[in-house]
């Protein structure tokens, strides 16, 4: 066995709270290098030999990718204390791994020897909220979304869709044209939906905000917004706001203030100012959004600037009942600014859904005490990279999507935001270089994935854009211009996310095929009584899909009698249920 692939560290994505009762603990081995694992554990102060000889669980393997096997076992310890160490098995050899490294048998005099997971405390459990899991996103960038009250136009305003939107140009979306167009979402399925930032700003895209607490002019008044708000809950659609708290924008009064008075101004400290007199010109001498002037940085450990930003997290949530929070910029903002903040938005709603807008690895945000979940970019660009630039192959998706899972707790992992494209991305019919068939695969994969799926704004009626400010065209609204059958598609398969329990998270989610020569990829889900699979076929050539024995995995547990299976140049879905199985084609 390769002891240098071994290995497990508690908490994080090791050894995690699953829910108030269950610990999942998890290990790593070289991929097929260790056919047998047990967990063997016991509770530190009742390190009794005889009955901690006997308290061994086979671990399952959970998933695979092309270096690793991940292990995972479920315990509810009964006081809810864990020692544990692993059990591993191969042809010539017998290891027992401990936190005191490798031993050829089980040490038991000392529970020194072993992991420990120390208490499972329910405030500790890492809690998003249910309904977020049965959530189809919709992100709506206000300014393109449909212009409803013309009288509110700013100055400059252009004939809807007359040209191609830039930096600085507005066609006057607002409140109202959301208003007119809830049936459009309605009719797909949606039943969430993310407003990119609705705040008084200077800008189109709103993310350089001049008051926190006041609605943009241009999208229309607080009466408009919670009618807005309590049309969307009537239709059984939740709203998410979208809170920029790493940085203001330059005409914040604070920051003017500061700019008027220096080092004599009392909001001198709700910035990061590095010397006086500030200067904006040729570079900041502050910290900023990226070197962006407009946009200076706020000193979030500023108790001022806390109380402020938190009373606007908890007022929007009070007045309007808005349903959750995107987190902009989210990685920059320090840690206890988000404990505090998801203290305070949990007080005032506790089933709020608290999102962060980080692009990375995220295990540090998503401990359970500050947010809910992440936009997972990861996701995004492998799938892109998969499907629509076709960059790499089905195995590679696979051991990215892998790498990704393993990374994060199963409960942090139903609740990912899982989309192909936002207003800061190109978009998906533009990157399959306007080939349809890419983009459907594409949607069946973002849908039948685990995690929430969120759809930006003109992707289901097939509007195409490169990067920003390309992707931010106004919205097709003329039936005309709109691809239905693409619209036709989404639907239906979102129907099927909502139909088929498959295509949410259901149970055991693994890859079970990548074919290098194909390219089609097979994942599958079990449940205690069925197993589904979906596969995805970028090729023209059909392939035979036998599920027989060829599919055993988790330790040979899931024999299935032959079938044939004709998986076409498209996507189904087959459920197995005591040897019967349910085909859903899912495109022509
Ligand atoms: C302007 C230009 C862009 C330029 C950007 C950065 O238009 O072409 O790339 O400046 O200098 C808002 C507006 C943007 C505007 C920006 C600055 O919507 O149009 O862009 O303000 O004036 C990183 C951050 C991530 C951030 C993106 C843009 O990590 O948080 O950059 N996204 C949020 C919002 C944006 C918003 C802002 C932040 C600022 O979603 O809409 O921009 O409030 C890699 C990296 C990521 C990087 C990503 C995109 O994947 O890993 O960290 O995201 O590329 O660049």
């Amino acid at each position: 066995m390769l002891k240098e692939a071994i290995y497990h560290r508690p908490k994080n994505n090791f050894a995690y709270a699953y829910n108030e009762q269950t610990l999942h603990i998890r290990l790593r081995t070289k991929k097929a290098d260790v056919p047998y694992v047990n967990l063997i554990y016991g509770d530190p102060y009742d390190w009794d030999e005889t009955d901690w000889q006997a308290q061994r669980k086979p671990m399952e393997l959970e998933i695979t990718d092309n270096l690793f096997d991940y292990w995972i076992a479920e315990i509810a310890p009964p006081y809810r204390r864990l020692r544990y160490g692993f059990e591993l098995f191969s042809e010539n050899e017998t290891l027992v791994y401990t936190e005191k490294g490798f031993f050829n048998e089980a040490p038991i005099d000392d529970t020194g020897y072993y992991f420990c997971f120390p208490y499972l405390n329910e405030a500790d459990v890492f809690k998003a909220p249910d309904w977020v899991k049965n959530t189809i996103w919709y992100q709506i960038f206000p300014e393109r979304f449909a212009n409803g009250n013309t009288n509110l136009n700013p100055h400059g305003t252009l004939p809807w869709a007359s040209t191609e939107p830039t930096r600085t140009n507005f066609f006057g979306g607002d409140f109202q044209g959301i208003i007119n167009h809830l049936d459009h979402l309605v009719d797909l399925g949606i039943n969430g939906i993310y407003l990119t930032p609705i705040f008084k700003a200077y800008s189109n895209h709103k993310y350089d905000t001049i008051d926190y607490m006041e609605i943009d002019p241009q999208f229309g008044d607080k009466n408009t917004f919670k009618k807005l708000v309590q049309k969307c809950h009537d239709k059984g659609i939740r709203v998410m706001l979208d809170a920029v708290f790493n940085h203001s924008g330059y005409y914040f009064p604070p920051f003017q203030d500061v700019l008027e008075k220096d080092e004599a101004s009392t909001y001198k400290d709700w910035f990061h100012i590095r010397e006086f007199p500030i200067k904006t010109e040729p570079k900041p001498n502050f910290d900023s959004f990226a070197f962006t002037s407009h946009m200076p940085k706020l000193n979030t450990k500023n108790p001022e600037v806390k109380a402020y930003l938190l009373d606007v997290a908890t007022y929007w949530i009070k007045e309007f009942d808005i349903d959750g929070w995107r987190l902009d910029v989210a990685n920059e903002v320090d840690h206890q600014f988000w404990r505090d903040f998801r203290t305070a938005v949990k007080t005032v709603k506790p089933d709020a859904y608290i999102l962060g807008e980080i692009w990375h690895d995220s295990m540090p945000w998503l401990q359970g005490d500050q947010f809910d979940a992440v936009m997972n970019y990861p996701f995004t660009m492998a799938s892109l990279d998969y499907l629509a630039d076709q960059k790499i192959t089905a195995k590679q998706f696979a051991n990215q999507m892998v790498n990704v899972l393993s990374s994060y707790p199963k409960n942090v992992n139903e609740v990912a935001f899982n989309l192909l494209g936002s207003h800061d991305t190109a978009r998906v019919l533009t990157l399959c270089e306007n080939d349809k068939q890419r983009a459907k695969l594409l949607y069946v994969l973002q849908l039948s994935f685990m995690g929430t799926p969120c759809i930006y704004y003109g992707d289901e009626i097939g509007m195409t854009g490169g990067n920003d400010p390309a992707c931010r065209k106004c919205m097709v609204w003329d039936k005309a211009a709109q691809d239905l059958d693409l619209k036709s598609f989404i639907k239906k398969i979102i129907l099927l996310r909502k139909t088929e329990a498959a295509f949410g998270n259901y149970g055991e989610f693994s890859f079970v095929e990548a074919n290098e020569d194909t390219n089609h990829l097979i994942y599958s889900k079990k449940n205690t009584d069925d197993t589904i699979f979906i596969g995805i076929n970028p090729s023209d050539r059909s392939v035979q899909m036998t599920v027989d024995g060829s599919f055993q995995h988790k330790q040979a547990k899931n024999l299935w009698t032959g079938y044939e299976m004709e998986l076409k140049a498209d996507s189904l879905i087959m459920k197995l249920e005591a040897n019967s199985f349910l085909i859903v084609k899912v495109s022509d």
